[in-house]
């Protein structure tokens, strides 16, 4: 038996799905990633993206924040690939119960995903930090340097920086349904960031897949470990 046909059996014989997925189940949609060698921190700016995308340096720098933000995590074009679209498919089969992502670019909804557990947030909700008004990504493409509300405050996005904590509300739901899941498939994430990478270890059930291009620290316990783009390999998967 091959990875992919171990894969279709691990699928066949699963009640309870669920997904959690990284920058990495989006790369086939066209947007880097973090940590390959083509992905965000290995281009160069006058800061490290980690000091960047900081709570910190939003409120100091929030220009050179933005322009940053603008340049390299927002991608207006961007469309669900085979990876996103073959999850949403087994939601609506009835056997994916959930898709925990790390990803703030929306295409697990976009490909028509309602469960979805945005644990950093997502680049299509952002609010004056004034009078909570809520705006678009649209406000935020279209804004001269930095976007203001009509009430004159700042907009930030409804992102989770570094510094910042995650949202109680979806950590909690998202721990449930990990813990429920039979099976959890790993799609796409170096499993470096923290708490993010943790909640894997509420797993109990009996698969515990990766598709992964590059090795990760969850390897040594996974059922099985592909090593190959996602889409691609999802995309040989039948929904059934
Ligand atoms: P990461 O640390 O960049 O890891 C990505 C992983 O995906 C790497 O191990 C790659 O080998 C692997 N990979 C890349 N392309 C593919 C592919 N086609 N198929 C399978 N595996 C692939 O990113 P993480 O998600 O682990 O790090 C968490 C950060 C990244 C979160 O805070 C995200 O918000 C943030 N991020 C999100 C996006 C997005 O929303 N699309 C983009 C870039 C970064």
């Amino acid at each position: 038996m091959d990875d992919i046909e171990r894969l279709q059996k691990i699928f066949d014989e699963s009640k309870r799905i669920v997904f959690f997925t990284g920058a990495g189940a989006s790369t086939e949609s066209g947007i880097p990633d973090f940590r390959s060698v083509d992905g965000l921190y290995n281009t160069k700016y006058a800061y490290p993206p980690e000091t960047i995308i900081s709570h910190t340096f939003f409120y100091e720098n929030t220009k050179e924040f933005y322009r940053f933000y603008k340049d390299k995590m927002i991608y207006p074009s961007a469309l669900p690939n085979k990876a996103h679209l073959k999850m949403a498919e087994y939601e609506k089969i009835g056997k994916c119960r959930g898709i925990i992502t790390q990803n703030i670019d929306g295409l697990h909804q976009m490909a028509g995903s309602k469960n979805v557990y945005e644990l950093h947030g997502s680049i299509h909700r952002n609010y004056c930090q004034r009078c909570h008004k809520f705006y678009d990504v649209k406000k935020i493409i279209d804004s001269i340097d930095v976007p203001y509300c009509d009430c004159g405050g700042l907009i930030k996005p409804d992102v989770v920086l570094y510094e910042e904590g995650l949202n109680d509300k979806i950590l909690h739901d998202a721990i449930e349904q990990i813990r429920l899941a039979d099976t959890l498939v790993i799609v796409g994430t170096s499993l470096v960031v923290y708490p993010a990478a943790g909640l894997i270890n509420y797993f109990r059930g009996k698969n515990l897949v990766l598709i992964n291009k590059s090795e990760t620290p969850a390897d040594k316990y996974a059922s099985l470990a592909i090593h190959q783009a996602c889409g691609e390999v999802l995309d040989k998967i039948i929904c059934r």
